[in-house]
């Protein structure tokens, strides 16, 4: 502690960090909003009364094992803990409260990631059945790429325009099927086609994202989600049979 204090008395005397500089090791995780994690979850090693955010970052890069911090705008509260936060960490509301942890969101080599949910996608531009392909998603820990927001279905959208296939025609795979008491059946409602993500969202696309005619169970075995060139720069949704040789899209999340 007596160091910690040396070093952030000569900040304050040298350069008065205003925190710009000592945060930028720092990555904000947004998903904490206005909250801290619930007291029987919360690892506190050290909280104090600060200026500025920047002096909080400041404690918080000294080697004392700390990853990551809490700090209040308001209150000037500064929390260091030395656990790394998850999403599924329990939560209780704390107004004003921002989560910073050591840990850079960084996805694995040929992955891209959509910050906002914390997914990485890869394009595997290899033919296969969507079986196959599920089944190669689950062995690196992920999944067939779930579009069931309008944040991730935008994000992917724009990612397969500035990385084309290569090969006019393929499309991909994605994590969506008809549940199994419904393959190979004809919709019993018309128009309802009833697939869903693998996170058991219905697939609620609008209109315009479907290609041409599009879906439309051809031969009542098209029970999965593909999306597919559908015409010079546009993208369109499908549903297909299970067995044709599409490319696919593996996803996982970072936390
Ligand atoms: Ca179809």
């Amino acid at each position: 502690m007596r160091r910690m204090m040396a070093r952030w008395h000569l900040c304050f005397v040298l350069i008065f960090c205003n925190g710009a500089l000592a945060s930028a090791l720092w990555t904000k995780d947004h998903r904490f909003d206005d909250s801290l994690p619930s007291p029987s979850a919360l690892s506190v090693d050290h909280s104090e009364t600060v200026h500025v955010k920047g002096q909080c970052a400041l404690l918080a890069n000294s080697d004392h094992g700390f990853q990551g911090f809490f700090y209040n705008e308001d209150t000037k509260n500064c929390t260091l803990t030395s656990s790394v936060y998850l999403t599924n960490t329990p939560l209780t509301s704390s107004p004003g409260f921002r989560y910073y942890r050591s840990t850079p969101f960084a996805c694995p080599l040929d992955y891209v990631l959509h910050e906002q949910s914390g997914t990485c996608f890869k394009l595997h531009k290899v033919p296969t059945t969507w079986t196959m392909a599920r089944d190669a998603c689950s062995a690196v820990n992920g999944r067939l790429a779930v579009l069931d927001t309008q944040e991730k279905e935008d994000f992917f959208l724009d990612y397969l325009d500035s990385a084309p296939p290569g090969t006019n025609g393929w499309g991909f795979y994605l994590g969506a099927h008809r549940p199994s008491d419904k393959w190979n059946k004809a919709w019993t409602t018309p128009g309802v086609h009833d697939l869903e993500w693998l996170s058991g969202q219905p697939v609620a696309l609008p209109p315009s994202h479907w290609g041409d005619g599009e879906p439309q169970n051809m031969n009542t075995n098209e029970n999965v989600l593909v999306i597919f060139r559908n015409g010079e720069h546009v993208w369109g949704f499908g549903d297909s049979r299970v067995d044709a040789p599409y490319y696919f899209v593996c996803e996982f999340a970072l936390f």
